[in-house]
């Protein structure tokens, strides 16, 4: 009991159903679900205050049910410039594989930001993964200078609709945790100064011992998945989490699970997370792959231009590059070459062979 006794002060039934797990920002685990394979695009925090961050970053995963609640830690930073942490949780039959348009209007249509505007588009997750729950998670600036953060949830039920509203407000590490009246439970620490560094190539989020590192930690009632009031039992999870602009409107690189290297995805409305290589996603109970250390070019042919990445020879595979052999870079000289042109292929058929050689006699003597 004593464990959580800094971050339930507010009232002693509320914090019951944060049981077993210390609501605080700090993490208990020792390894993770999941870990970063993305340097941050949105900035790299360098401030060890709890509060205040100047970037976002999003280092490892874990999930678990137990006690009655889901608990979802997520290693990093939320910079206090109001990005939102956007997470999804996936953990009951039916929800939303393509986020709709009509769900519950809330932060401001932030939600049906990400969703269908009505030409079939909307945030699609990995094959398989239909979300059931959105919860997003803002830091700002209170007149004090310090930080204060403000979530929302709402339930993503097949056919759209559902409860959606604000969940309060809190502050930095323990002594800020959010206890809301749905019995939600969120910590944030900004502390982080490790993890991702900035950039947007492949990177690693954490290794070894993650045990005091810091971030968002959540705990969700298992009784708020459970709507239509059916009993049922819910025993694993899978969550899709993100780091969205203060509008919901421009996904930035960080994703868990990672997107192995790349940019900001932009507007979450055309976000395919299936044309991405791997899930982006993952699991409660599961074990991290280690951090990538086998790397090499991957050139992507696309009409007459050529992309170097630098990448794990499956994720080349994925993209249908070629991939240039383990330890190769894009920094090496002339890592892709364009496609060699044959400016001898006269019939334009891709060779040059007899068939160019019969053009030229045939039209030999030929003044244009
Ligand atoms: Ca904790
Ligand atoms: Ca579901
Ligand atoms: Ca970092
Ligand atoms: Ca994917």
């Amino acid at each position: 009991m004593k464990t959580f006794a800094l971050a339930c002060t507010a009232t002693t039934v509320l914090c019951a159903s944060a049981m077993g797990q210390s609501i605080d920002g700090l993490y208990e685990g020792s390894n993770a679900a999941v870990i970063q394979n993305t340097s941050t695009n949105f900035g790299n925090n360098d401030n060890p205050d709890p509060g205040l961050s100047i970037g976002s970053e999003l280092n490892f995963g874990s999930a678990s049910v137990a006690n009655g609640n889901l608990y979802i830690f997520l290693g990093g930073n939320l910079e206090t410039n109001f990005n939102k942490l956007e997470v999804f949780i996936d953990c009951r039959e039916g929800g939303q594989n393509r986020l709709r348009g009509d769900n519950s209007d809330v932060d401001f249509g932030g939600l049906n930001r990400m969703g269908d505007d009505g030409s079939g588009n909307g945030m699609t997750f990995d094959v398989g993964f239909e979300a059931d729950m959105w919860i997003t998670i803002t830091c700002g600036v209170n007149a004090e200078g310090g930080m204060e953060f403000f979530a929302n949830y709402a339930e993503l039920r097949t056919d759209g609709g559902g409860y959606g509203g604000f969940l309060g407000t809190g502050g930095a590490g323990a002594d800020g945790a959010l206890i809301s009246a749905k019995g939600m439970s969120i910590a944030v620490d900004n502390s982080n100064i490790a993890g991702v560094s900035g950039g947007t190539g492949i990177d690693c989020g954490g290794e070894g011992d993650l045990a005091g590192s810091t971030g968002v930690e959540i705990a969700i009632p298992l009784y708020l998945f459970d709507w239509d009031g059916e009993g049922i039992q819910i025993d694993s999870a899978r969550v899709s989490a993100m780091i969205n602009a203060a509008g919901h409107d421009f996904i930035s690189n960080q994703v868990l699970a990672g997107i192995y290297g790349g940019g900001n995805l932009a507007d979450p409305r055309s976000v395919d997370f299936n044309a991405l290589p791997g899930n982006q996603f993952f699991e409660s109970g599961a074990s991290a792959k280690p951090c990538l250390t086998v790397l090499g070019t991957c050139c992507v042919t696309s009409g007459d231009s050529v992309a170097c990445l630098t990448v794990p020879a499956d994720v080349c595979a994925f993209y249908g590059g070629e991939y240039g052999g383990d330890g190769t870079s894009c920094d090496d000289a002339d890592p892709c070459l364009p496609p060699v042109q044959c400016v001898s292929d006269i019939t334009d058929d891709g060779r040059v062979d007899v068939a160019d050689l019969l053009q030229v006699i045939g039209d030999w003597g030929c003044i244009e």
